[in-house]
């Protein structure tokens, strides 16, 4: 099947990607390629395509939402794509993870249904993990790079607009740090096509305490430093 978003071909992808929910993310990413061209701009999933330390890596944006995020996915792999490293943010669920802090996600739970249940179906569970060696491939280079980070699960939720505090005692309680809307959809998808995926997350809001959210330099920050450790294991 032919992508019907993307509209992109074979050629205009490499075989790794970094993707980010955010298209303003993947323009500043896009920048710290060489010979960055765009490979797509329908329905606002801006792509680029370019190089890092000499390999062909594609930047992509694949928006808000396990549905989205499943449409990209699917679409890159249908043009080649077989390793995607998710550059996201996420809210804390716990006291100790602040606003600029790093989370390298280890596994993400979610709630039966929704983009997961269409396609295991809705009583069936199946391994929202990433792959490993990617993932501490990604934290060896965030460490080498002095950048500290959590690893842990995160929650991955549909209704940003439903996440009160009884939502944050129930789901850190049950073992997540993070909340954020894509990890549990992207590594379904990559346990079930056979792709490589790892999630990384800058905490930009803290749902503890005082609600608190990152400033946009201090974000785009540490955005930065982790995209570069995120290139250099894509570009290997
Ligand atoms: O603003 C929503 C987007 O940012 C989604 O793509 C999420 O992955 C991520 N995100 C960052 N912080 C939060 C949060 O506190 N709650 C949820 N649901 N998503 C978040």
């Amino acid at each position: 099947m032919n992508p019907v978003h993307i509209l992109a071909r074979r050629e205009d992808v490499a075989p790794v990607a970094l993707i980010a929910g955010d298209p303003g993310r993947v323009k500043k990413v896009a920048t710290l390629l060489s010979e960055a061209r765009i490979v797509n701009e329908n329905r606002g999933f801006l792509t680029f395509t370019g190089y890092y330390n000499g390999s062909r890596v594609t930047v992509a944006t694949h928006g808000i939402g396990g549905p989205s995020l499943a449409i990209v996915v699917e679409e890159l792999y249908m043009l080649g794509v077989k390793t995607f490293v998710r550059l996201g943010t996420a809210g804390s669920l716990v006291e100790h993870l602040k606003v600029g802090d790093v989370i390298v996600a280890t596994g993400a739970s979610y709630l039966h249904g929704g983009t997961i249940g269409q396609y295991v179906g809705n009583s069936a569970s199946i391994s929202t993990s990433p792959e490993p060696i990617l993932t501490s491939k990604i934290m060896k280079k965030l460490s080498d790079r002095g950048v500290q980070f959590a690893q842990g699960s995160v929650f991955s939720s549909d209704a940003f607009y439903a996440e009160d505090s009884s939502f944050v005692s129930r789901w850190a309680s049950l073992g997540n740090i993070g909340v954020e809307m894509e990890c549990a959809t992207l590594f379904a998808l990559g346990n079930m096509r056979g792709l490589k995926t790892a999630g990384i997350l800058v905490v930009s809001d803290e749902l503890t305490g005082e609600k608190r959210w990152i400033d946009r330099s201090t974000l785009e920050n540490r955005v930065d430093q982790v995209a570069r450790a995120i290139l250099e294991v894509l570009a290997e």
